[in-house]
């Protein structure tokens, strides 16, 4: 997907009239396709997997997620502007679990140079060398 989040995809036969199971009634009460789940919600949605029918719906809830994902890069790539680090001049546990996305970050085109300048001096740093070195990861 253009939003590079990862997904399942389940497809309904409407045909076999999948679209009545129970179990997809729960996701989509109006016995339609297209409907989602998504595992990961923002917790104004509560507790747990959220599930959302309606291609308009759906549609909104995507450009919602996208317009904080920038938001929360513009204010990575403002703060990685003032410092080394997320949490400062030094490399903390903030920046670590960042390691897994350089090399998707560094090959994109991305707008938010300091990020991107942050993701290299990390890669950069020689025990994550070693690590990386190791590693494998799945595409
Ligand atoms: N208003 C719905 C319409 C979706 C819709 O009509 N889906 C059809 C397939 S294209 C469907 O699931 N039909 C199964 C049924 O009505 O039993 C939306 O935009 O999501």
């Amino acid at each position: 997907m253009e939003l590079n989040v990862p997904y399942d995809l389940h497809l309904i036969n409407l045909g076999k009239n999948e679209q009545f199971a129970p179990e997809f009634l729960k996701i989509s009460p109006n016995n339609k396709i297209p409907a989602i789940i998504d595992q990961n919600p923002p917790s104004e949605f509560g507790e747990g997997a959220h599930p959302i029918f309606e291609s308009g719906v759906i549609l909104q809830y995507f450009a919602d997620y996208k317009k904080e994902v920038d938001r929360l890069l513009e204010v990575m790539n403002k703060r990685l502007g003032e410092y080394k680090y997320l949490a400062g001049d030094n490399y903390t546990i903030a920046s670590y679990n960042w390691v897994i996305y350089n090399d998707k970050v560094k090959a994109a085109d991305t707008p938010f140079p300091n990020i991107k300048a942050w993701l290299e001096r990390i890669s950069e740093r020689p025990a994550v060398k070693k690590a990386m070195e190791k590693a494998t990861f799945p595409k």
